[in-house]
């Protein structure tokens, strides 16, 4: 994995209150080959899978890329969005921008009501806080279920996935299986932190507030905090899990118990944290409740890479 953009550990504490394009975006040798090689593989997924291909948005950082890359060049890609009913208002507000700035509309997959309304009910607002187990199943009736419909008659769908995001997403292709019958391109899958924010600062990308207040990735209101400095970059995401393995999270993490009670078990495999954001010279990160078992900071859309992590036995 590259180290080159171990984006806030080069913060200035002057920087703190900055844009993030101020922030991160660098160009960095190799950065017009890397963007001329998304831009291909796009323009080859758009011939190869037509109408049956779709853009999976988060309307996080990656994503404004690529959906701009899709409007900048034409190339007809469906895009779509799962609201989860949970995410931010700086969130939604993207859509009509994409809409309105880059002329393309943008699909929204919501969940069923009277399963939210019954899970809510059973099992409460907060219960994504309560175990593993809950916040999974929630994960799996708010994203997982409506990315089912979003997918349903799609061969292939491009997501934002870096190598760079995570230690389980370091050895992510440029296109995988996605364990469903289709393909996942991750055209993004070599791009640095900064790339991503000089593309966005070079061709004015619109962007999610929340970049500007150190969110770097952004999921649910109620699963998603501001990063300190030297953090990884997931870190912010179910930053509750896991609190145990500050001390021994390595071998925790392995135990199918802790890894989760339900359908989330596939998620649960561990490799080491230390991942972009973690610079050792960084004082001020706050030690408590920011416990990080890279593990557990997915929601079950891409398992795959998790499964590959553990086949290869990339966990520490
Ligand atoms: S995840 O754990 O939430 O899946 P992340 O936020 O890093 O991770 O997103 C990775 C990719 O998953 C995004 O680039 C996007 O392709 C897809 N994705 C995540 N959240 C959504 C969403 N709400 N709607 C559509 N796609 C999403
Ligand atoms: Fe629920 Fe949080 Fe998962 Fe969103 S990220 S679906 S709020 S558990």
């Amino acid at each position: 994995m590259s180290q080159e953009s171990s984006s806030l550990s080069f913060l200035p504490g002057s920087s703190v209150g900055s844009s993030a394009a101020a922030l991160y975006a660098r160009e960095t040798a190799g950065y017009q080959a890397r963007l001329a090689k998304s831009i291909e593989l796009l323009r080859h997924a758009a011939a190869a899978y037509g109408p049956a291909l779709i853009q999976s948005t988060s309307l996080g950082a990656e994503d404004m890329v690529i959906t701009d890359l899709i409007a900048r060049h034409g190339l007809g890609i469906a895009v779509a969005t799962l609201d989860t009913g949970k995410l931010h208002a700086e969130t939604l507000a993207l859509i009509p921008q994409i809409e309105a700035r880059l002329g393309l509309q943008v699909a929204v997959f919501k969940p069923v009501e009277e399963q939210v309304v019954h899970f809510v009910r059973t099992s409460g607002e907060r219960a994504m806080y309560e175990s593993l187990a809950l916040r999974k199943a929630c994960c799996a009736l708010r994203k997982l279920e409506p990315l089912s419909r979003m997918l349903a008659g799609r061969t292939a769908w491009i997501t934002g996935l870096r190598r760079e995001q995570s230690l389980n997403r370091a050895d992510v292709p440029f296109s995988e299986p996605d364990g469903q019958g289709r393909i996942k391109l991750n055209v993004l899958a070599e791009w640095s932190w900064a790339d991503v924010w000089h593309y966005i600062e070079t061709n004015g990308v619109p962007y999610n507030a929340l970049h500007d207040q150190f969110m770097p990735s952004i999921g649910c209101e109620p699963c998603t905090r501001a990063i300190a400095v030297g953090e990884d970059f997931r870190a912010g995401r179910w930053w509750w899990e896991n609190d145990g393995a500050k001390e021994c999270g390595l071998h925790k993490s392995h135990s199918p118990a802790q890894a989760g009670d339900s359908q989330a078990e596939a998620d649960g495999h561990s490799v080491s944290a230390q991942a972009n954001f973690g610079s050792a010279e960084v004082k001020d990160a706050d030690a408590s409740g920011r416990s990080q078992d890279e593990n557990a900071k997915e929601c079950g859309l891409h398992k795959a890479h998790l499964n590959e992590a553990l086949n290869s036995g990339a966990h520490a």
